[in-house]
């Protein structure tokens, strides 16, 4: 690594974009998802191994500006349903999705896995880890989005290091950033939750370093993802001790955004294991009680994704209805899993039921906006085109926008409302009116149950209410 620690406290207004690239190049050098087999370059400000970030013509030639040509088309590069300035329920379709794309996915992902080596080389790419193929990157990046008309990214601190001047004044910005705390074998206890104190200071360090770049970035939220804030054993874990850590170190987040004006969500995304055994952020209910025990539920929202969601047992469905209640839905990690994999493989969600009830979860919740969906998906090994980068978001966005429009459909039909309603309705009577807002007791209810007598028990109807969201697909 090319710079020590030291590098991430430097950060004065004059050295502002050097100091940026020095920091994310810094973190950059054990890069997440950047093959071992790659070539590595000095990360320094000279880019040794490449001459310049200068790239003639488009990253896309070929790959026109993405547009609405409605169901009947057959062109795979233009959207089906998306239909960015339509408007559904009142608000037009890009507000309600706010789409992001992952640059770790999209721009690092190089389709190596522990079997194989790398499978997609982008043409931009130079094999190297420089300043110039940095940039050269975030470029290809930038025209990424405007050809698919989308305004967010979302990024790990370790994953970039952009070209000031291409991203001032652009209204493309990161929807969120966070500090990637899991690669670097400092980090194999865990970051908030290790053993050593001083990897604690020093994930502390990053975290800061990290919310400085989204905020100087302009992005809206910030995100902490635990993935090695967990354990492999208790027989070696004190897990009291590991919570409260964490707990301090978000606390520590929180005056720290106050500090430096840092008006964006704090997110914790929520995934029950892979890497550890057992993370501490294990499904929402379980981050609620946490943020809840440490007085932090103000503070903090959710960012749900749907493949850690069936990881932990739930469908997505669920777990954002969960974050819903509690006041807690801030963003979705778009994406989904496979239900004969047991791992979190990131695919692009194209099951239009899970869309469709994703779409009943947003609308219920009038949006979700300063999030977004990040796509948090990536293409499988065996894609290796690059118009294949383009198919995959336009179907993932073509999904859930389809799915915004069925469940606009199933709310304006109003008969699955109507059967929820109606399966409740003996709750509307004086004795369910006076058990909700608690003035009945035992004693009372006890009298109401002797005068009632044996209450008749009606069908749930399920069947119905599957039916009634079935014919809106
Ligand atoms: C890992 C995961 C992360 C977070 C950001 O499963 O979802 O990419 O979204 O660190
Ligand atoms: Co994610």
């Amino acid at each position: 690594m090319g710079f020590g620690v030291e590098g991430l406290f430097v950060w004065s207004k004059t050295m502002k974009k050097v100091c940026f690239f020095m920091f994310l190049l810094c973190l950059n050098a054990a890069s997440f998802l950047v093959s071992a087999e790659s070539q590595t370059c000095p990360a320094d400000l000279g880019g040794k191994c490449s001459d310049s970030d200068e790239w003639q013509g488009e990253f896309f030639p070929g790959i026109p500006q993405i547009k609405y040509e409605g169901p009947s088309s057959k062109n795979p590069l233009a959207y089906r349903w998306y239909n960015a300035e339509e408007e559904i329920l009142g608000k037009k379709m890009k507000e309600w999705f706010r789409f992001s794309v992952a640059f770790w996915h999209t721009f690092r992902g190089t389709g190596g896995d522990p079997f194989g080596a790398a499978t997609k080389y982008w043409p931009w790419e130079d094999g190297t880890n420089s300043v110039s193929m940095a940039k050269r990157r975030m470029r290809a990046n930038f025209e990424f989005l405007k050809k698919l008309g989308v305004d967010w990214w979302c990024f790990h601190d370790r994953d970039i290091a952009p070209d000031g001047n291409t991203l001032e004044g652009s209204k493309i910005r990161p929807l969120w950033g966070t500090a990637q705390l899991f690669l670097h074998p400092r980090y194999m206890h865990g970051g908030a939750t290790s053993s050593e104190v001083g990897v604690y200071a020093y994930a502390a360090a990053q975290v800061k370093k990290a919310m400085e770049v989204t905020h100087y970035l302009g992005g809206e939220n910030y995100v902490f993802w635990g993935g090695r804030e967990g354990y492999q054993t208790l027989l070696n874990t004190d897990m009291e001790r590991e919570l409260d850590h964490m707990a301090r170190f978000f606390e520590s987040a929180v005056a720290y955004k106050k500090k430096i004006g840092f008006n964006g969500t704090l997110l914790i995304e929520p995934k029950p294991q892979e890497p550890t055994k057992h993370q501490y952020d294990w499904d929402a209910a379980t981050a609620a009680n946490f943020l809840r025990k440490y007085g932090l539920i103000n503070e903090f929202k959710l960012n749900i994704e749907c493949n850690h969601a069936t990881l932990s047992g739930h469908t997505c469905h669920h777990e954002l209805e969960t974050a819903r209640i509690n006041g807690l839905l801030g963003n979705i990690d778009a994406n989904t899993g496979d239900a004969q994999t047991g791992w979190d493989t990131d695919q692009f969600l194209t099951d239009l039921g899970e869309a469709t009830m994703v779409m009943m979860s947003v609308i219920k919740n009038g949006g979700i906006a300063p999030g977004g969906f990040n796509f948090d998906a990536k293409l499988r090994r065996e894609s290796t085109d690059v118009e294949d980068l383009f198919i995959a978001h336009i179907s993932g966005m073509d999904t859930v926008a389809r799915g915004l429009r069925n469940a606009a459909k199933i709310l304006e039909d109003g008969r699955l409302s109507e059967l929820v309603g109606k399966r409740y309705s003996s709750w509307d009577s004086e004795l369910g009116k006076q058990i909700e807002e608690g003035k009945a007791d035992f004693e009372y209810l006890e009298k109401k149950a002797k005068e009632f007598g044996e209450p008749k028990v009606p069908s749930a109807k399920q069947e119905l209410a599957e039916m009634i969201f079935q014919s809106a697909m």
